[in-house]
C-alpha cells in the first residue's frame, strides 16, 4: 500500500462547523468553537496521521481550518479573507461544508464561487445531520446539491457527534496524491502555545458576552514564560469602546475573573504546567479598521517580532488568576 499526503482546506460560510470538524478529525481541541459566526480569524493547521489498515491507504492529511467565507467590511474581515485565500493556495483538496439544517443561501453560493475559481477538487460535506429529524430528508438534500458542481464526493456528517468521519477520512487519503510525511508523527498543529493561549481567552469572551462585544474583542499576549512547573502569562483583551470594557471587567471585576479562571484552566491542560495568568482590558477605538493592528494580531507575524514583549500600562484593570485551589483577585 502506498503513502498518500497533502493539504486539505476546510471552507464554508461562518458557523457551518469547520472548526468543530477540524477538532473532531484531529481528536484534540486545536481550534476554538462558538455558536457565534466569525469565530475563527486565522487559518489553523491540524495534522492527521492515518495508519495502514487492511484494504485502506495510509497517509498524512494536513487539514487547514479557515475563517468563515464572507464579504468583508473591515480590515479584520479583509485579513480573515486573505487567510482563506492563503489556505486555498496550494491545497490539493477542498472540503466545502454546509449546514444541512439551513437552506442554501447567498453565503453558500459565494463559497462555491470561490471554490469553482480555484479549480481544486471538492468534497461537499452536509454537516449537522444529527439535527435532521428524519434521515430520509438526506436524499432530496443530496439531489439538490448535486447539480451545483462536479463534487468528487458528497458526504453527510455530524462533526459534533463524530458521524461519517471515518468514511470522510478514508476518502480524503485516497483522493490525495502519493507523497511524503510533511510533519512529524507526534505533531498535531503548527500553532504555537502562545497563540492557543490567546484563543482560549477569546473563546471564553465569546461564551460570556453577547451582541457586539464578541466581535469587538481581540487578544494580545504580552508575556509568555514557560517554566518547568509554572507558566507565567500576561495578556490584554482589546475592545472597541469604554462600554464594552465595562462589560468585560464586570461588577467588581467579576466578569474578568470568570473569563480568566476558565481560560487559565484550559491553558493548564494545554501546557501541562500550572499557570499564573494576568489579564488586562484596554480600549482601542476602531482597531478592526486598523490594518496595522490587525496585522499585529497575526501570530505568524508576532513570532517574527518577539524581541522584548511590551508590558501593559499600569492603569488598565487587571485580574490575576493563580492555579491551585485559591484564585487571587
Ligand atoms: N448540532 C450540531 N452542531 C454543530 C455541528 N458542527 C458544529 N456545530 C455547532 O455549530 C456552531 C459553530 O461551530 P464552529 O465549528 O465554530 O463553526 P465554524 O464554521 O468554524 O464557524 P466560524 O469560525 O465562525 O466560521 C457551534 O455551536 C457548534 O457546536 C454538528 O455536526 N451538529
Ligand atoms: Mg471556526
Amino acid at each position: 500500500m502506498s503513502f498518500h499526503s497533502g493539504f486539505v482546506c476546510i471552507l464554508g460560510r461562518p458557523n457551518a462547523g469547520k472548526s468543530t470538524l477540524l477538532n473532531a478529525l484531529v481528536g484534540e481541541k486545536i481550534a476554538i468553537i462558538s455558536p457565534k459566526p466569525q469565530t475563527t480569524r486565522n487559518r489553523i493547521l491540524g495534522i492527521i496521521n492515518v495508519p495502514e489498515k487492511k484494504g485502506h491507504e495510509s497517509g498524512q492529511v494536513v487539514l487547514i481550518d479557515t475563517p468563515g467565507v464572507h464579504r468583508p467590511d473591515s480590515s479584520l474581515g479583509r485579513k480573515m479573507m486573505s487567510e482563506v485565500h492563503e489556505a486555498l493556495q496550494g491545497c490539493q483538496l477542498i472540503l466545502m461544508i454546509v449546514d444541512a439544517k439551513r437552506k442554501w443561501t447567498d453565503e453558500d453560493a459565494f463559497v462555491l464561487d470561490l471554490i469553482k475559481r480555484s479549480g481544486t477538487p471538492v468534497f461537499l460535506l452536509l454537516n449537522k445531520i444529527d439535527l435532521l429529524a428524519d434521515k430520509r430528508d438526506l436524499l432530496p438534500l443530496i439531489a439538490q446539491f448535486q447539480p451545483l458542481h462536479d463534487f468528487k464526493e458528497i458526504i453527510p456528517i455530524s462533526a459534533l457527534k463524530k458521524k461519517g468521519l471515518d468514511e470522510l477520512l478514508q476518502h480524503m487519503v485516497t483522493a490525495l496524491p502519493k507523497g511524503p510525511r510533511y510533519f512529524p508523527e507526534d505533531q498535531i498543529t503548527d500553532q504555537p502555545l502562545r497563540f492557543m493561549v490567546a484563543e482560549a481567552i477569546r473563546e471564553h469572551v465569546l461564551f460570556q458576552t453577547r451582541e457586539e462585544v464578541p466581535h469587538a474583542v481581540s487578544i494580545m499576549v504580552d508575556q509568555y514564560e514557560e517554566g518547568e512547573r509554572l507558566t507565567r502569562i500576561a495578556a490584554t483583551i482589546y475592545c472597541d469602546r469604554p462600554s464594552q470594557k465595562a462589560i468585560l471587567v464586570g461588577k467588581g471585576g467579576q466578569m474578568l475573573k470568570k473569563i480568566g479562571t476558565a481560560a487559565r484552566m484550559d491553558m493548564e491542560k494545554m501546557i501541562g504546567t500550572r499557570v499564573f495568568l494576568e489579564l488586562f482590558v484596554k480600549v482601542q477605538p476602531g482597531w478592526r479598521e486598523s490594518r496595522q493592528f490587525v496585522e499585529d494580531l497575526d501570530w505568524r507575524r508576532q513570532l517574527e517580532q518577539i524581541a522584548g514583549p511590551a508590558r501593559p500600562e499600569s492603569d488598565s484593570p487587571k485580574v490575576t488568576v493563580m492555579s491551585g485551589r485559591k484564585a487571587k483577585g
